[in-house]
């Protein structure tokens, strides 16, 4: 059976920075998030004995075994393969809708699409929390594409990571004016993974335990200001969360550094304008573009104010997102 499912990225409002156990990729702290509308992965999967091997086209290039990218998909392909008891190759083939270089990571949606499509195409019918844990072994964010709306991926205590998967704090009805303004900085800036940067955090920070006792407190406070749409409150503690998970990185060794100009450029506007008693609040992940939160209201205001920015090449405008959900055109 030929499968195609559609999953949307997600920016965390408190982060997730540090495995605790890198095999199983369980966090130290819970981490919160807003899935994202309009930034898709759509990924088409077919089991069947007719393949020789597997198969990965992504944005119309294949991957071949040797790549990470393949390896990545074989993975997952594996666990759901064995839950299926079935031992037939896959063709997977992906696109991402995301504008070059947004600085959303297609990570995130990507494993939960691809999660999703090859379980329903092996015949399985697994619930959220099971879908949850099986894109979290293939990237932890990825748990967190599960969900519609605001979730909270739960950091769990489990040895087998049972209890380590993503929850919905609030459906994306909950909150139509929430609105995420990615700013586009950069498109070439030299990155670390994500994963590679935080490995090295864990084991090198001076300031890593601080990092995840205080983002887990963050983490279950963020779920109460959601609920109770709080967002002055929401905001700030995004903002404060974001800047210790950009500090432990930073005090990595060797130091990993996301910032660029433009990135203190646009946090600096964003301050000034929080000055003139609005709004808006920043947030950065594994990489130098800004995400800005706030509400539709303020939306053109702000806009006005980045277009003095020569840093930014472009603003994209996001809504809460809708979780995976199968679609009927195959992508092959
Ligand atoms: C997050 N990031 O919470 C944080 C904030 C980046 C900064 O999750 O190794 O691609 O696949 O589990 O999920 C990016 O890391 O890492 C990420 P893996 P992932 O969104």
């Amino acid at each position: 059976m030929k499968v195609t499912v559609k999953a949307n990225a997600n920016i965390a409002l408190t982060k997730y920075w540090g495995k605790k156990d890198a095999a199983l990729k369980t966090p130290w702290n819970s981490s919160t998030s807003v899935t994202l509308d309009g930034l898709e992965t759509t990924t088409t999967v077919e089991f069947d004995k007719k393949y020789k091997k597997d198969e990965f086209v992504l944005d119309g290039k294949e991957f071949g075994p040797e790549t990470d990218e393949f390896k990545e998909v074989k993975e997952q392909l594996d666990i759901i393969r064995g839950k299926a008891k079935i031992k037939d190759n896959a063709k997977v083939v992906s696109n991402n809708n995301f504008p070059t270089a947004a600085g959303f990571a297609s990570s995130a949606s990507g494993l939960a699409a691809l999660t999703f499509a090859a379980s329903k195409a092996a015949g399985l019918n697994l619930s959220t929390k099971e879908l949850s844990i099986i894109s979290r072994m293939g990237s932890g964010s990825a748990s967190r594409s599960l969900i519609d709306g605001f979730a909270i991926w739960h950091r769990g205590s489990a040895k087998d990571g049972s209890d380590s998967f993503a929850e919905q704090i609030a459906p994306k009805e909950h909150w139509p004016e929430f609105r995420i303004l990615g700013c586009v900085i950069s498109k070439n800036a030299k990155k670390i993974k994500s994963r590679a940067g935080m490995a090295q955090s864990v084991k090198t920070s001076p300031i890593f335990e601080q990092w995840y006792t205080n983002a887990e407190k963050d983490a279950q406070a963020m779920v109460k200001l959601i609920k109770e749409k709080k967002f002055e409150e929401l905001g700030k503690l995004a903002q404060s969360n974001c800047i210790l998970m950009h500090a432990c990185a930073m005090t990595t060794q060797p130091p990993v550094i996301y910032w660029a100009p433009g990135t203190l450029e646009v946090m600096h506007k964003v301050l000034e304008m929080q000055d003139e008693g609005m709004k808006c609040y920043f947030t950065m992940d594994g990489g130098p573009q800004v995400k800005i939160i706030c509400l539709a209201s303020d939306v053109p205001k702000i806009k006005a104010a980045l277009k003095e920015i020569e840093y930014v090449h472009e603003v994209i405008e996001c809504k809460p997102g809708l979780g995976p959900r199968v679609v009927k055109e195959n992508l092959f």
